[in-house]
């Protein structure tokens, strides 16, 4: 029997089917209804620009469904962090699924000794912050509380890949309604190859009986039913990450026609905090990190802002000519 190409085949069904049940998924389905209901329709003439779902960290897969050991993926959260507080500052309103302890927006300038370390206390035995922190403690708090006050920012976190593609799931589902307000920024670093659930030891894997000799499973390419199925008129942006230079352009191009994504985001390891470049079908666009002190987001987040006003504005164009 042929394929199902927006399923992958039932590969995809199986995958969801057979993945242990989200922890607090009917408590995240709400939220996320409240969070989209309380966005849509402000896209057009009002204070907001749209609603993007940003990705950020990487995805494990467990070897024992009792987890001792697991694979993982590299990637530290530090874009994914950067580029929601630049669509927060562009007006839009975040859903940033992101991976538990990898960074997150407004703590990226904190220093990195340990959490205690940020306090002391006082003579009364108070918590205070030593005056060497408290600049950069004040405004991380002060912007991260505002984003949460006014309602900007959901934040769902994810570990293994089977909580993460059911949470893509449920919110590209959940954006659906928004049509081309909504956006994707895929900058997580999802494994490409798992172990089925069903078939992943129950305890940990003994270590006396030898060699461990493991069959991973290919992960169902869920960009494609992003695109075709969960949320179709949205602006899609996916990152591709290489090591070897002389094949990431070529991959990323592959990525964009193969998933129908609007914008394929190409990164070499080595110096992916520097540049980056943007493919779409009009060419390539190379984005530069200014000097040390800045992000190369910011630039980035500028133009991603301006393709999806244009492909807002598409459609408002082509609702005219009807
Ligand atoms: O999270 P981070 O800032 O350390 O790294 C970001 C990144 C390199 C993981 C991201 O830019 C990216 O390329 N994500 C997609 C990786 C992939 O090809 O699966």
């Amino acid at each position: 029997m042929a394929a199902d190409p927006t399923t992958g085949g039932g590969e995809a069904e199986s995958f969801f089917r057979a993945a242990p049940p989200l922890r607090d998924q009917d408590r995240v389905a709400g939220d996320l209804a409240d969070f989209v209901a309380r966005h849509s329709g402000n896209g057009g003439g009002g204070r907001l620009a749209g609603v993007v779902c940003v990705t950020s960290g990487g995805t494990t897969v467990p070897l024992e469904q009792r987890c001792v050991r697991y694979i993982d993926n590299f990637s530290s959260g530090q874009r994914g962090a950067a580029s929601t507080e630049y669509f927060l500052k562009a007006g839009y309103a975040v859903i940033f699924i992101y991976r538990r302890g990898s960074k997150q927006p407004y703590c990226r300038f904190l220093p990195e000794d340990s959490f205690l370390d940020l306090f002391e206390l006082g003579e009364e035995s108070d918590i205070q912050v030593p005056e060497s922190h408290a600049a950069v403690v004040k405004t991380a708090i002060r912007n991260y509380r505002k984003a949460i006050d006014e309602g900007l920012l959901l934040k769902l976190p994810f570990t293994t890949i089977f909580e993460y593609l059911q949470l893509l799931q449920m919110v590209g589902t959940a954006m659906n309604c928004l049509g081309r307000q909504g956006m994707f920024y895929l900058a997580a670093a999802v494994s490409d190859f798992y172990v089925p659930w069903e078939s992943m030891a129950k305890h940990k894997i003994e270590s006396a009986s030898g060699p461990l000799n493991m069959q991973l499973n290919q992960v169902p390419k869920m960009l494609f039913i992003l695109r075709k199925q969960w949320a179709p008129s949205a602006f899609c942006v996916s990152f591709k990450l290489e090591t070897d230079p002389d094949i990431l352009l070529q991959k990323a191009e592959a990525a964009l026609r193969k998933y129908g994504m609007n914008v394929v985001v190409a990164n070499e390891l080595a110096n992916y905090k520097d540049v980056v470049v943007m493919v779409t079908s009009n060419g390539r666009t190379t984005v530069r990190r200014p000097s040390k002190e800045d992000d190369v987001e910011e630039q980035l987040i500028d133009l991603l802002v301006e393709m999806h006003s244009e492909h807002i504005m598409q459609l408002n164009q082509d609702v005219h000519k009807l």
